[in-house]
């Protein structure tokens, strides 16, 4: 047996990773990622009324809370041919790219930073030179040598009494750290700072949805009515109040993006320079494009685009058609699944099945049988290769297909760190990928909230369309797909309507992507692939591993779930 460094559970991350390091001295030889917990969410879906389905797959995910009831309700619409409102598109519009500011912030500060940051360090920090330092960077406010003074009491108190709370159980020490201490007491106001904001940004989705985590939604539009007659009591939260709320959050994600989250991105990568070398991962990159201006039918008007590139070369895309058989199919080979037909065989997702087959060692596991099975993960495959989907994929998609302020930035940014864009395939240039994406979000949310206002002051309150509401109107068969661009990247809802039920369900997420398990060729995950090769300095102290896979945002929740479409029970599962 050879030596294995095993990190499980990784920690903070959603969902339940293991990652098993095959070890050659002190470098990695072959990396295996295991998703190790199994839910049922999808199954219950199943001869549901589709119009309700949202509702129940949203729960997939309490951290992408949004997105899987956006996929939910597009599959719908997009089996029934449902045309929604312009209103309803720019508002989904906005909802979807303040998830992706509310995630990216808080991934970058509470889930990565830490793998960057000494938090302990920042205790030698002196904050008159952490001011400089921070003054030197950005116009943030919140700057002065008293700010950091108090930050650094709090972090004191906490250290002193043993009780590092939030902070407990970094590596901290580990002589991989390479931020000066008052670079470290920066990154660590911010990650307070961050704590606070996202409360606040969360807003958002509380005015448009009712409420997050899981704001409300519908087939056919959006349940929110709009009504402007001011010094009325609206019944609505979407009056000149909440539009008034809406703006002020879109400000406020604004500044933090530009003033505090960009200039920490490019402060931290500038002492890391060389981790745009390392966890270069697959070189393929797919994306299902999102952000309609014409309406979800109408893919050519998507802001960011759909395609597929392989093997690094920009200079081609291949198109993705979700619908078609031979593209996107899940295979089971290294699951703890089985199919029907075989494990070899792959299933496009509107004949997918599911069916446990768990045929490892008794958990807490020693060892995973990586020979065999190893994970509660799928192995999604487009036509057959392996791709890394997120943020990296979209800004490569976007540069590839020539969009100017896209190149701008990643040109810009490439220069200023004085790097090749090779660079960014890598642990880093994902990281830094996830912060150029957020900037182009924060931007674009202004264009569609100017966009509502103005349908709404011309009289166009309309949010929902009532057209194909009713059942009876719908074919006896329909299938269709909702595709989105979620924060961690491609996410499908395939569904099959019948007799107005929903006859097969299934998603393939993005984490299913990119941390599922090797396929029946033994080609690795985007994981797998990133993380071989890596150079431990303390295999007591895995930092790298944790650089490398929290680079790609994972959560475990979103990519392990299970479907049957025969209805055969997979899991017992009561919903009361
Ligand atoms: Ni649970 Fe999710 C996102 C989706 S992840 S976080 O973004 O879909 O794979
Ligand atoms: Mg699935």
């Amino acid at each position: 047996m050879s030596a294995r460094v095993i990190v499980d559970p990784v920690t903070r991350i959603e969902g339940h990773l293991r990652i098993e390091a095959k070890m050659n001295g002190g470098n990695i030889e072959q990396a295996y990622s295991s998703g190790t917990s199994v839910r049922g969410l999808e199954t219950i879906v199943l001869d549901r009324d589709p119009r309700d389905v949202w509702a129940f797959v949203q729960r997939i995910c309490g951290v992408c809370t949004l997105v899987h009831g956006i996929a939910g309700v597009r599959a719908v619409e997009d089996a029934l041919d449902y045309d929604i409102p312009p209103n309803a598109e720019l508002i989904r519009n906005l909802m979807i790219a303040t998830q992706y500011v509310h995630d990216h912030v808080m991934h970058f500060y509470h889930l990565h930073a830490l793998d960057w940051v000494d938090v302990v360090s920042a205790l030698k920090a002196d904050p008159k030179a952490t001011s400089e330092l921070a003054q030197s960077i950005s116009s943030y406010a919140k700057s002065s040598p008293g700010y950091f003074a108090d930050v650094q009491k709090k972090l004191k108190a906490f250290i002193e009494t043993g009780q590092l709370g939030i902070f407990a159980n970094g590596y901290w020490g580990h002589p991989a750290y390479q931020l000066p201490p008052e670079a470290n007491l920066m990154a660590t106001a911010h990650y307070l700072d961050a704590l606070a904001w996202q409360r606040d940004v969360a807003e958002l989705h509380a005015v448009f949805g009712g409420k997050n985590p899981h704001p409300n939604l519908c087939v056919g539009g959006m349940p929110c009515a709009i009504s402007l007659e001011s010094g009325k009591q609206a019944g609505t939260s979407l009056d000149v109040v909440g539009l008034e709320r809406v703006r002020n959050t879109l400000e406020k994600m604004h500044e933090f993006v530009h003033q505090v989250y960009l200039p920490d991105t490019m402060a931290i990568a500038g002492y890391y320079k060389d981790w745009f070398k390392q966890g270069e991962g697959l070189g393929n990159f797919m994306t299902y494009g999102d952000f309609p201006a014409k309406g979800y039918g109408d893919r050519e008007s998507y802001m960011v685009p759909a395609g597929v590139i392989l093997n690094r070369d920009l200079s081609h895309i291949e198109p993705v058609d979700l619908d078609a058989e031979s593209e996107i199919q899940e295979f089971v080979a290294h699951a703890w699944y089985d199919y029907r037909d075989g494990k070899d065989k792959g299933l496009h997702p509107y004949q997918g099945e599911t069916k446990l087959a768990y045929t490892g060692p008794e958990p807490p596991y020693k060892q995973l049988d990586v020979d065999n099975q190893y994970s509660w993960l799928k192995t999604p495959r487009w036509k057959g290769k392996p791709m890394e989907v997120g943020p990296l994929a979209r800004v490569l998609m976007l540069y590839a297909n020539g969009d100017q302020r896209t190149k701008a930035l990643v040109d810009g940014t490439l220069k200023q760190l004085d790097l090749p864009l090779d660079a960014l395939y890598s642990t880093m240039g994902r990281t830094a990928a996830r912060t150029l994406e957020t900037t182009i979000m924060v931007d674009a949310v202004q264009g569609w909230y100017d966009s509502l206002l103005a349908n709404i002051k011309g009289g166009d309150v309309k949010t929902f369309n009532e057209a194909l509401w009713d059942p009876e109107t719908w074919p006896q068969k329909a299938q269709g797909v909702g595709r989105m661009e979620a924060p961690r990247g491609a996410l499908g809802h395939w569904i099959v309507i019948e007799d107005g039920k929903v006859a097969n369900y299934q998603a393939v997420v993005p984490t299913t992507w990119n941390a599922g398990p090797r396929d029946a060729q033994e080609q690795q995950g985007a994981y797998e692939a990133a993380l071989a090769g890596h150079a431990l300095q303390d295999p007591a102290q895995p930092l790298e591993i944790l650089r490398t896979v929290h680079s790609f945002d994972p959560c475990i929740a979103c990519a392990v779930h299970l479907t049957d479409p025969s209805g055969e029970e997979v899991l017992e599962l009561k919903v009361q």
